[in-house]
């Protein structure tokens, strides 16, 4: 594929400018008034890296790995994008335009915990240093519906490559942005912020633990979990945490979000089983969401073949909540 790299002074000023501003300028001026005039040089410079567009942008869209095929057509992009699980920002589904509030740049990510040195990276170094790929992935949410996804990223064992956790480390332990300045969910105490999830180093290591950075060939949106998610496709979908900014190596046993808030209900293994029924409803069958149609649901969400081997031995923990 041929691409045209532009430099940033090649930009034409309607890309340089973000395109609200462009629209809505003079709205914008009476809103805010004198408080976006008296910003402090720093806070307008943040503000503005915030709003330029994606400096990975040129690495979309990724090449495709042909090895994970779908038995369903790819969900519609825009159906994908809203119809959405971000309890940041609410807890409808409706929840694309309130994460709009989410700013991606600079965005940090922190590894520490049981590794040979902690450190920092920030993201656009992180994800120029991967080997970025596509891959369609089926993701199927614990209330009984599903989706199709080209997801971009890299192998969640990339970054544990990246990160040298010591032989004492049993579980990386990731946690999402806490800001309750721009994700209103936050502002309600009861429930356990930030939103954390885990996984142990042998799941965290198979191939198919996908770090996700763009979707639909192009970087990942806002309300999807930019610029850093999780893809845990034979999980339910609560375990692929969105907008991850630290990996904390230990051997503790993480306590996820959900697992915080309702442990009857949620656990931390949560790999997908029809046979096995949530609490309140039967996982036996997922609607396709956008397709008006049902199919029953898969064992390992149709991935046993790449994880049932992970579970052997642990037959007497709770493994599909
Ligand atoms: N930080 C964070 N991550 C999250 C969630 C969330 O509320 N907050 N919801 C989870 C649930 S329940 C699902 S089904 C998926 C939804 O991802 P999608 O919106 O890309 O379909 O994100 C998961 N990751
Ligand atoms: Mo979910």
């Amino acid at each position: 594929m041929h691409v045209i790299r532009r430099r940033g002074w090649e930009i034409p000023e309607r890309f340089a400018t973000p395109e609200h501003l462009v629209l809505n300028r003079r709205a914008l001026l009476a809103a805010t008034g004198a408080a976006a005039l008296s910003l402090s040089p720093k806070m307008a410079l943040a503000q503005r890296i915030s709003d330029l567009p994606d400096p990975t942008k040129d690495l979309y869209p990724a090449s495709r790995n042909e090895k994970y095929t779908l038995d369903r057509p790819v969900t519609d992009e825009k159906i994908n994008t809203s119809y959405n699980n971000f309890y940041e920002f609410g807890s409808s589904k409706s929840v694309a335009k309130a994460a709009q509030a989410l700013k991606l740049r600079p965005w940090t990510i922190k590894i520490d915990g049981m590794v040979e040195t902690a450190q920092e990276i920030g993201i656009d170094d992180l994800i120029r240093k991967m080997p970025l790929e596509e891959r369609l992935y089926r993701h199927r949410c614990v209330e009984a519906w599903s989706m199709a996804i080209p997801w971009s990223g890299f192998p969640l064992a990339k970054l544990v490559e990246l990160a040298k956790p010591l032989s004492s480390a049993k579980y990386v332990r990731m946690e999402t942005f806490l800001d309750p300045s721009i994700a209103p969910g936050q502002k309600q105490s009861w429930y356990p912020w930030p939103y954390v999830e885990g996984l142990t180093i042998a799941e965290a290591t198979n191939e198919l633990a996908f770090l996700v950075t763009g979707a639909y060939g192009k970087p990942v949106s806002k309300v999807q979990g930019a610029p850093l998610r999780l893809a845990v496709p034979w999980k339910y979908g609560f375990k692929s945490i969105k907008s991850i900014v630290r990996f904390n190596f230990t051997d503790q046993r993480p306590k996820s979000y959900w697992e915080a808030l309702q442990s009857a209900e949620y656990g931390f293994w949560a790999n997908v089983n029809p046979q096995v029924p949530h609490p309140r409803w039967s996982q036996a069958t997922e609607e396709l969401i956008g397709r008006n149609e049902r199919r029953p649901t898969l064992i390992f969400n149709g991935y046993g073949d790449h994880v049932a081997d992970l579970y052997r031995g642990l037959e007497n923990e709770r493994l599909w909540a």
